[in-house]
């Protein structure tokens, strides 16, 4: 018989640290309402979540590495936002924090939900930064959950 391994959306006593940078506040504080949001309408408290604030999203791998090595987390959320300018600066900040965050995940094998906007403009960040289904903080805490509840589940 097929074995359909899936994970629930239960963030029921799972500690879930949250990095979450500061600049471009007015986006990543929605991107942090929503993943909050997220992680207590399926079940998560206020004690099993960390909110670790950081300069900006160049700065959220080295978190993400450190909470990682910790061990006191059982998956890890990153949020930010990176809003294309006129100079090349855009693309070295996405280019380095979505490839450090991939490598966090290498190392530490823990789930770390990619909340980090890279957008053209303003716009397209307030676009998903809304409510709900509309926010990427709320989108990557709950895959976040979901991953953990499938890695749970895997055979030793
Ligand atoms: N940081 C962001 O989080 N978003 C941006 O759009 C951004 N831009 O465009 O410059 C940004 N830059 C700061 C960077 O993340 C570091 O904090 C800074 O370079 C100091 O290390």
């Amino acid at each position: 018989m097929t074995k359909i391994i899936e994970g629930k959306l239960d963030a029921r006593g799972i500690k879930l640290g949250i990095i979450v940078s500061r600049f471009n506040n007015f986006i990543t504080e929605k991107l942090l309402d929503g993943a909050l949001e997220g992680l207590k309408s399926h079940g998560g408290e206020d004690d099993d979540i960390t909110v670790v604030r950081v300069p900006g999203a160049f700065e959220i791998p080295l978190l993400a590495e450190r909470m990682a090595a910790s061990g006191k987390y059982d998956a890890l959320v990153c949020l930010g936002a990176v809003i294309r300018g006129d100079t090349p600066h855009f693309e070295y900040v996405s280019d380095a924090v979505t490839r450090g965050i991939g490598e966090a995940i290498s190392r530490y094998r823990i789930p770390i939900g990619f909340g980090v906007l890279t957008t053209n403009n303003v716009e397209q960040a307030m676009e998903r930064s809304g409510s709900k289904d509309a926010n990427k903080g709320y989108e990557a805490a709950l895959t976040a959950v979901e991953m953990i509840n499938v890695i749970r589940q895997l055979p030793e």
